[in-house]
């Protein structure tokens, strides 16, 4: 119990947790009757820990009598030349293993946090689901892992779930022209580009508006699966192309589950960024499904002035010096002046994506800094209502160069 000294009332432990992976429940799959999802998924949640029990004593009776050893662990990554398989173990183990249905005794065994389950129900099917797999040349495999060594979704996967996901994957050509996506459609696989130019639309007042495109690498297709949602745009090939499709529940049951992991990670430290403070709570869950964690060592530099920019960096732990190269200031150490440092949950990195134009000032870790990274493509498909704020910081940008460099600077112009 944890006791609240203000109100002098307890709060069970694991309130917070319980109420959370509910909310995202409901965010999720944002249901048309909240009681009734409600009592299902409660009910589910006893349900579930009920099995856990049960599993536990059925397999400390088998653990006590069976003198065999499991083997479940045996390697699935290899081609067995099927293109649909049932994940059983009944290659492995002996018949008697099916009754006590060892993908939920595994599950269960795995983890002790019951709130840790119910944040993911897909995960329950984790082994049970069948699995699929296309069979690849290494050829075809060599080109699979080039074009997926980037992926972010896949980043966090582990070893076992990557070889899953890579047999899962299957390839697909495409035609100048082609439509791989139609907004408003049902999502069935999530892309990842091997080699080809795409475009993006989205309607917007009843016409298809040009919205972005991708040049050769990326991916797409995954919103409609992790959101439970039409698709949000349409995907036009531009040339010929070859993309790598995942179906839709190897998708849920991997990445998704994987995206559950890194929004509790995310959680308490994105509620304290102030840039986010206008975005609601499933904003904010988007936000972190599109950050990519990276460190930095004392003295690396993050971003040089004069560069293109890609991407958003909020400041996880450490401090970034942010430095100006100018001709109108007595030069520094490498002819930069330092003009500002941020520490954790200020951003950096904003104003060359807000004005199109190179960054603005090069960026350097002081001590070792991880920063949240948000990629240019995240950057305008989610941060559109923090847009006032980071204007106004731009300008008070503006006020401060006039403050340090006593001349009024054009900061969107590129620096000599
Ligand atoms: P999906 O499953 O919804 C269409 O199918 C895919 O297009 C989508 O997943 C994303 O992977 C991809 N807004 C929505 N979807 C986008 C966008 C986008 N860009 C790529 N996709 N915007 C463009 C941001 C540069 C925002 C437009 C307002
Ligand atoms: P960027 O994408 O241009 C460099 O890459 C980043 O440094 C920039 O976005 C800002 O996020 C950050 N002037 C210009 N950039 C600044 C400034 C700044 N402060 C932080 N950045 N200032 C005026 C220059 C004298 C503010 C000084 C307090």
């Amino acid at each position: 119990m944890v006791r609240c000294e203000a109100m002098s009332v307890e709060v069970p432990a694991g309130l917070a947790d319980l109420l959370q992976a509910f909310t995202v429940e409901v965010l999720r799959n944002r249901p048309g009757d909240l009681v009734a999802f409600a009592a299902d998924y409660f009910l589910g949640l006893q349900q579930r820990r009920r099995q856990a029990e049960e599993a536990e004593t059925v397999e400390e009776i088998r653990r006590d009598g069976d003198h065999h050893e499991d083997e479940d662990e045996d390697g699935d990554g290899d081609d067995r030349g099927v293109n649909f398989t049932s994940e059983t173990r009944t290659d492995s183990s002996s018949d008697d293993d099916s009754e006590f249905e060892p993908p939920v005794i595994n599950r269960f065994k795995r983890r002790s946090s019951v709130c840790g389950e119910t944040y993911n129900p897909d995960e329950e099917d984790e082994d049970s689901e069948p699995r699929v797999i296309h069979p690849k040349t290494d050829e075809q495999r060599t080109r699979l892992q080039e074009a997926c060594k980037n992926i972010l979704l896949f980043k966090n996967v582990d070893e076992e779930q990557l070889s899953q996901v890579l047999d899962a994957m299957f390839e697909k050509t495409v035609e100048n022209g082609e439509h791989v996506i139609d907004q408003g459609d049902d999502g069935d696989n999530f892309y990842v580009i091997e080699r080809g130019t795409f475009d993006i639309f989205v309607v917007v007042n009843n016409e298809s508006c040009l919205v972005g495109s991708y040049d050769n690498q990326g991916s797409f297709g995954e919103l409609a699966l992790m959101y439970n949602t039409p698709r949000a745009a349409t995907i036009v090939a531009t040339s010929e192309g070859s993309l790598w499709g995942l179906d839709r529940e190897t998708f849920r049951r991997i990445i998704v589950k994987n995206t559950a992991k890194k929004r509790q990670m995310y959680e308490s430290f994105i509620e304290t960024v102030p840039l986010l403070k206008s975005l609601d709570l499933s904003e904010r869950i988007k936000v972190v499904d599109v950050i990519e964690s990276r460190t930095y060592q004392d003295g690396e530099r993050i971003i040089a002035q004069g560069d293109k920019a890609d991407c958003l960096f909020i400041v996880e732990c450490g401090d970034v010096r942010i430095a100006m190269r100018r001709k109108s200031v007595v030069e520094m150490e490498g002819g930069e002046v330092e003009i500002t440092r941020c520490g954790r949950g200020q951003y950096f990195g904003e104003l060359a994506l807000v004005t199109n134009k190179p960054r603005a000032a090069s960026a350097y870790a002081v001590g070792e800094v991880k920063c949240a990274v948000i990629d240019v493509k995240g950057f305008e498909r989610l941060l559109g209502p923090c847009m006032d704020i980071m204007k106004r910081n731009i300008a008070h940008y503006e006020e401060q160069l006039v403050n340090l460099f006593g001349t009024s600077v054009d900061l969107t112009e590129p620096s000599p």
